[in-house]
């Protein structure tokens, strides 16, 4: 017995020692993947160029204003399981022989009308060509007749990316994803929706582009039916679904995810060009994370000349997404921190909204993170909503600048809303019940409309939406309000007074005028009752505040009136006496810094002696 226990020790030891150095071993691994995961080797592989790209500023920054087409479709089914990565794949990277676009495109005339992206010119009009230059404006809100002239499969001359962009390289392991891209039209020029097409296929890895899906939110032009369906025929990976009544984009958008067969959602516009190399690095950081959306670097391509704003090798200038208290999305320069963080440019920008209507978004994660709210209307609201809830539900938003699509950018949209323009208010509505918990009123407080459609619940059903965000296990809205945006100011929950200042002498309200982001002078107008350029707020430390985009203040002298940005701003400031207001029980608004008050002059908001007798310096918060 004992001479047989004592063999079996070495036995024995040899195994505890073995399972230790295998629990060391797989320690080890857990951490090496760790470190892997948290230093980005699809990023660190790129980096090692140039560290200060950022800095030179050479270009303006885009400002984006005109809406890009925004749809959406069906009730969503969220599913657990995200795409599988686990496909066989090679080592290494990517050859250029390997991404070959679906197709080569044609030798194209570089003395052309546009090309090259460069502007379409034209110095003599005939009567014929000027009438049909006015009508493609009228009909399209940009140069239809430029348009028309320049070839369909234009190219866009070199490669003008940063160095460390052209020369990117992408790894085999895990694969890139396939992508269908989703192109929704209503009414669109031939030239503008073909272009785009053909702008894909010639710039779109044959191996990646699985589809592209052209739905047709009910338009009725006659070229738009048979004839475009024969047309694309011969393009092979082309085709056309339909939505027999206008919708919108959100539906029209849904139709088209709900038939794509590819990993990977890749939506445009109808009225794009996309530039060299655009989609690898969109689909890359995808194949990296599941749960990143990301957009394109949109570039313009301008409305009157089609001239394509090609992207420069240094110093431009970022904007990412950002959102203001009437739920208006809109663009602001990429802050310090985001900056000094991204190395080179193939880092990506977070972005705490997005546009919404160029990106690419894995289809399981698309269906996973519900999809949009099917009961939102045309468009409007429906980039807020999925910027939050993509956010809350623990995915990212991302701009990836190596990636560049041109869009013409329009100033006015030449379809109507069939409901009227309403419905952006009721889907915001929709979208601030669901997801802002009590900063909804901050909202409400500035839109007025809103307020009434939130007080008369007539937003619909939203029990499904509230699940969703229940089942997803999402972050509620402070937590985006510190984490995602730290910058956003979030104005006095309950300020003493709130609402339009109407004068009693003349029956008005106090009005920022349009675009008045400080600097520009107030005004009289008639009362709306809508909230927006008439809200005003009487805070606790008794500054009047107009602040929806931005935190804006009225100050005076003894004689002016002004806005600008306020100087209280919190803890570690003073609110200065020309900031300082006083509503006196007589109705007067009186500034503390002149010992003036407010008056209407000549229907001019004004400073003057203070007068409790003058009908004109009367005041009442409505
Ligand atoms: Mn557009």
């Amino acid at each position: 017995m004992r001479l047989l226990r004592r063999r079996r020790m070495p036995l024995r030891l040899a195994m505890v020692g073995s399972a230790f150095v295998l629990f060391l071993f797989i320690l080890q691994r857990d951490v090496s993947s760790r470190e892997q995961a948290m230093e980005k080797p699809w990023l660190k592989s790129l980096v090692g160029q140039k560290d200060h790209v950022l800095d030179l500023m050479l270009e303006a920054v885009n400002n984006l204003r005109d809406s890009m087409p925004k749809l959406q479709i069906r009730a969503p089914e969220p599913q657990q399981t995200l795409i599988s990565t686990n496909q066989s794949c090679l080592p290494g990277f990517y050859t250029p022989a390997e991404l070959k676009p679906f197709w080569e495109r044609p030798p194209q005339d570089p003395n052309g009308p546009g090309a090259d992206g460069k502007a379409f010119q034209k110095s003599k009009w005939t009567p014929l060509e000027t009438q049909e230059k006015e009508q493609g404006y009228k009909k399209h809100c940009f140069n239809a007749f430029a348009s028309d002239r320049i070839s369909l499969q234009r190219a866009l001359g070199r490669d003008t990316r940063p160095r460390e962009c052209v020369d990117q390289k992408f790894r085999r392991c895990p694969p890139l994803p396939t992508t269908s891209i989703i192109i929704v039209f209503h009414n669109e020029a031939w030239s503008t929706l073909l272009r785009t097409v053909y702008s894909v296929l010639h710039t779109t890895p044959a191996i990646l582009l699985k589809e592209i899906i052209l739905v047709d939110d009910a338009s009725t032009e006659e070229y738009l039916k048979e004839k475009l369906e024969q047309y694309v025929q011969q393009l092979q990976v082309v085709r056309v679904v339909r939505q027999a009544e206008r919708k919108g984009l959100i539906t029209a958008r849904l139709l088209g995810a709900s038939v794509a067969q590819a990993e990977v959602l890749t939506f445009l516009d109808a009225h794009c060009e996309c530039f060299h190399g655009w989609l690898e690095p969109l689909l890359a950081r995808i194949a990296e994370d599941k749960t990143v959306v990301v957009s394109p670097d949109i570039v313009t391509i301008d409305l009157n000349t089609f001239q394509f704003s090609k992207p420069v090798q240094r110093g431009r200038v970022h904007s990412r997404g950002n959102f203001d208290w009437s739920l208006t999305f809109g663009w602001e320069t990429v802050p310090t921190h985001e900056k000094q963080r991204r190395k080179d440019e193939t880092y990506p920008i977070k972005s705490p909204t997005f546009a919404g209507g160029l990106f690419s978004i894995s289809k399981s994660y698309f269906e996973h993170i519900g999809t949009y709210d099917n009961q939102m209307e045309i468009w409007g609201g429906e980039n807020v909503e999925m910027s939050f809830r993509v956010w809350q539900c623990g995915g990212q938003l991302e701009i990836i600048p190596c990636s560049v699509v041109g869009h013409v950018f329009r100033t006015k949209s030449p379809h109507t809303f069939p409901k009227g323009t309403s419905v952006i208010a009721r889907n915001q509505v929709r979208l601030a019940e669901v997801w802002m918990d009590n900063y909804k009123i901050i909202f409400y407080r500035r839109n007025l409309q809103a307020a009434k459609i939130a007080r008369e619940k007539s937003f619909g059903d939203i029990s499904e939406r509230l699940q969703l965000r229940e089942q997803l296990h999402c972050h509620n809205f402070s937590w985006f309000l510190h984490n995602i945006y730290p910058e956003m100011f979030v104005p006095d929950l309950t300020p003493t007074f709130s609402g339009a200042i109407k004068n009693l002498g003349i029956n008005q309200c106090l009005d920022v005028g349009e675009n008045n982001r400080g600097g520009k002078p107030l005004i009289m107008y008639s009362c709306h009752g809508l909230g927006g350029n008439q809200y005003f707020e009487y805070t606790t430390q008794r500054d009047l505040r107009h602040n929806i985009a931005k935190q804006l203040c009225l100050h005076a002298s003894s004689v002016t009136l002004g806005l600008r940005s306020c100087h209280f701003t919190g803890k570690n400031s003073q609110i200065p006496k020309d900031e300082e207001w006083e509503l006196t029980q007589d109705q007067l608004i009186r500034n503390a810094g002149s010992g003036t008050c407010l008056t209407s002059k000549d229907k001019i908001p004004a400073m003057a002696p203070c007068n409790p007798s003058d009908p004109y310096q009367l005041w009442l918060f409505v």
